[in-house]
């Protein structure tokens, strides 16, 4: 597979390697099967080529574990990446998304999302999280209309230079670390799965809302192809 790592924005390249090392250091991963075209995918957008990289993995814990890695010509570099919890753990989704341009990173966001029918965390995740750093950054963005489904701990700013692009990265990884210690440690809830996959199915749903992501790939790939990519590929819903 070409290595679209390389090309792209240092924030989104040091945020990839601390995603990859991480689940390689806690988790059992096994591949994910992604359907054969969709692994890699390139298309035109507005005469720039789209090239989407797919890495994907899954493990007891994880139903999916997906890190994606797009760039725009020369427009736009794109990390997004989820982690879909097994819908037999009582575990929250872990989503992540840094969207920037000609040197500029304009969108930074990660959260730890709830999907528990009262829309809160775990309660182990609360002692861990209250005891992390909470960095400040110049630039807060504010959520759009479909984000309910994010946490208190919800993280999304434009980050102003490149010192707040690494606290941001910094950030990212420790949430990411909590998530996988917990993941790890947890127990299986069978008798919590249709509230979990409910939870999951709502979480889905809602990023499927997201105009941004469906504009740019509809613009390169078609209505049709943006449909089938962000229901099948980005926002996928577990199987009951
Ligand atoms: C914003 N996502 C965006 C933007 C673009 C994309 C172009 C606008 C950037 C900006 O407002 O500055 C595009 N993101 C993509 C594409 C892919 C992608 C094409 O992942 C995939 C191929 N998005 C996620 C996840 C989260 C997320 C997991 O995929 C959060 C956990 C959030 N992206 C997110 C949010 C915005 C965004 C909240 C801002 C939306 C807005 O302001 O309306």
């Amino acid at each position: 597979m070409p290595n679209l790592g390389e090309q792209l924005h240092p924030a989104i390249r040091q945020l990839a390697g601390c995603i990859e090392g991480t689940w390689s250091r806690y988790l059992d991963l096994s591949p994910y099967p992604l359907p054969e075209e969709l692994g890699y995918v390139e298309g035109r957008l507005e005469g720039e080529k789209l090239t989407i990289e797919n890495r994907c993995y899954q493990t007891p814990q994880f139903r999916k574990l997906h890190l994606e890695l797009a760039k725009v010509g020369t427009m736009l570099d794109i990390l997004h990446c989820v982690m879909f919890p097994n819908p037999d753990y009582a575990l929250p989704m872990f989503g992540t998304d840094l969207v920037g341009g000609r040197g500029q990173i304009s969108a930074a966001i990660v959260d730890l999302s709830p999907t528990s029918v009262d829309h809160s965390l775990p309660v182990e995740y609360y002692a861990d999280l209250r005891v992390l750093p909470a960095p400040q950054f110049a630039h807060p963005r504010e959520l759009p209309e479909w984000g309910d489904i994010f946490s208190e701990f919800c993280l999304f700013i434009r980050p102003i230079d490149a010192a707040e692009e690494t606290t941001f990265v910094e950030r990212a990884q420790q949430l990411l670390e909590v998530h996988c210690q917990r993941a790890i440690a947890a127990h299986p809830t069978p008798d919590r799965r249709p509230e979990i996959l409910a939870g999951q199915h709502y979480y889905c749903t809602r990023q499927q809302q997201n105009d941004k992501t469906r504009r740019v790939l509809e613009k390169a790939f078609g209505q049709e192809w943006a449909d089938h990519y962000m229901t099948t590929v980005l926002f996928d819903l577990a199987k009951q």
